[in-house]
């Protein structure tokens, strides 16, 4: 066929757009969003990110919306406004995002602003940066029209002067639910957002994997994207979210490569950890795939005209 003629037959739709990945053939998924995110909130996440995608936005529009809805949630109390906060009673928010063309940005250890998510993606396109943290990102966010908003709540402070009085060391598994969001669009691209409060009354200026690109959230347009919810430091440890790319590059499953990132957990654990890792990973042809380490986790997805939630329980049953 001639290059005309290639370009021709594309635009009618009479060639299915495909990319190489590992030397097999995978047809792009166009013309049919997927949005794949964590824990049952995923599922109100994905219907504003579906909104977003219907009223013309990309992939990157439709990720932030989601996670914007997580950061509003007050029933949410691991992101976001309610987030629980530090052992100091501070809410620090983590968050990060990154677009199609590999661009990212992010913000670590951000107090008073209610969409970190927001934030994140303005590093990204207003600065050369990729992350701010701190001081410097509550004036950047502050500069660029953000509001100062208290995030603790009424009975998210009350809950953190119970803790006080023995200062438990609550188990990750216990209050962490991280929205991780993954979202391809109509015309295949991908985007992914990932927004926290982090642990629950972590030490004071604590930062997890969420805000990290490669480890909370990774994506390569030509390839996949993946997230990451559960015990940040363990996430950090083994870049999971860049891990699980790179597996499906090499040609593994959106499912094979969540369930290998975490089997790298599980063997330097010699076997048993005691804390909650889960993976959501999303192909460039819309195929997904999601895997965690113990007990259960839940994804929602949105595809085919429906947005559910599914429940697959850990590669180890203790
Ligand atoms: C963190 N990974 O701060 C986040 C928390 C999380 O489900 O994902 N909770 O370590």
């Amino acid at each position: 066929m001639k290059r005309r003629d290639f370009f021709k037959a594309s635009a009618i739709g009479l060639t299915i757009p495909s990319t190489i990945i590992k030397g097999q053939k995978i047809n792009i998924s166009k013309n049919n969003p997927v949005i794949l995110s964590t824990w049952n909130f995923g599922l109100n996440a994905n219907i504003e990110a579906l909104k977003e995608l219907k009223n013309g936005g990309n992939a990157m529009d439709a990720a932030e919306k989601g996670a914007m809805h997580a950061e509003s949630d007050v029933e949410n109390t691991s992101v976001g406004f309610g987030g629980l906060p530090d052992e100091k009673g501070k809410v620090t928010l983590d968050a990060c995002v990154m677009d199609r063309s590999g661009n990212a940005g992010s913000v670590a250890f951000l107090q008073n602003i209610k969409h970190p998510v927001s934030v994140a993606r303005k590093v990204m396109e207003e600065t050369k940066h990729v992350m701010l943290v701190g001081e410097g990102a509550n004036q950047f966010a502050i500069k660029n029209g953000f509001k100062e908003k208290k995030l603790l709540t009424k009975k998210s402070k009350n809950e953190w002067k119970k803790w006080l009085q023995n200062r438990r060391e609550m188990t990750p598994h216990e209050t962490h639910d991280t929205l991780s969001i993954l979202v391809q669009d109509k015309k295949g691209d991908l985007a992914g957002a990932c927004t926290t409060s982090g642990w629950a009354y972590k030490m004071h200026g604590r930062v997890g994997d969420s805000p990290i690109i490669g480890a909370g959230l990774f994506l390569d347009n030509e390839v996949g994207s993946a997230a990451a919810t559960g015990l940040g430091e363990e996430v950090l440890k083994t870049t999971g979210s860049f891990l699980v790319v790179e597996l499906m590059r090499q040609g593994r499953s959106p499912q094979e490569a969540c369930e290998e990132a975490l089997k790298r957990v599980i063997k330097r654990h010699n076997g048993n950890p005691d804390f909650q890792i889960g993976y959501i990973a999303l192909r460039k042809d819309g195929e997904i795939g999601s895997a965690c380490l113990k007990w259960s986790f839940e994804y929602a997805l949105a595809k085919n005209g429906s947005n559910k939630l599914y429940k697959i329980n850990g590669l180890i049953q203790s």
